[in-house]
């Protein structure tokens, strides 16, 4: 018992420590805010599904744009049908270094392909942010870390997560033994993967677990 829960504090030490790595200053980029045009109904709606105020709605449009000003539109008075590829958004210096970065964008596009519209983004960057409760990181966390999108962590979901946090530092068996370990130890109804609820009840484990789960645009 002992074991299995110095394995579960290591690999949470290790979330922790990763996620540390990717807290980011706000960026200096000061977008032209009055060019912007935005309806009454879609601020209001963005700011109540978010955790973020108009002037930062604002300047994350301002963000979402200069990274393909051909395609997004100044004009959302009509929420216009407009979406970019993942391939851009990862390399926002926000993302780029991140070893999650193509699951995270993925986590939040409707399509699941990595797609985001501009609500998209925002969501994006209202649950990373240090606003966001700890429940709602949580439901995050766990899609991010389900790869294969069954909505259960099971063993390989962890050796890619635990691979990805430790940039393959560990030989094959140690992965397979602490992916092991942790499902052992985690989950509480024997089915031998986590379900949402078992991975919560793993992270209760560690309050601080998801306090780092961010990212500040
Ligand atoms: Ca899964
Ligand atoms: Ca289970």
């Amino acid at each position: 018992m002992i074991l299995h829960r110095c394995v579960i504090v290591s690999i949470l030490c290790k979330f922790r420590l990763h996620l540390k790595g990717f807290v980011i200053m706000s960026s200096a980029i000061k977008p032209s805010i009055q060019s912007i045009c935005f309806s009454h109904a879609v601020f209001l709606s963005l700011q109540d599904c978010t955790f973020f105020t108009r002037k930062e709605i604002l300047r994350l449009h301002g963000r979402y744009h200069e990274l393909a000003p051909h395609l997004v539109p100044m004009d959302y008075t009509n929420e216009p049908d407009c979406k970019l590829p993942l391939a851009l958004i990862v390399n926002m210096p926000e993302l780029k270094e991140n070893p999650f970065r193509n699951r995270i964008v993925e986590s939040f596009s409707e399509d699941g392909m990595g797609n985001l519209s501009f609500n998209e983004f925002v969501d994006m960057f209202s649950v990373l942010s240090e606003m966001a409760p700890r429940e709602l990181k949580a439901i995050y966390a766990f899609k991010i870390y389900d790869f294969n999108v069954d909505n259960y962590l099971c063993k390989e979901d962890l050796e890619k997560t635990l691979n990805k946090l430790t940039k393959e530092e560990l030989t094959p068996e140690e992965v397979e033994l602490v992916c092991e370990k942790t499902i052992e130890e985690a989950d509480l109804d024997g089915d031998h993967k986590l379900s949402f609820a078992d991975f919560e009840n793993m992270i209760s484990r560690a309050p601080d677990f998801l306090s780092t789960f961010h990212i500040r645009i």
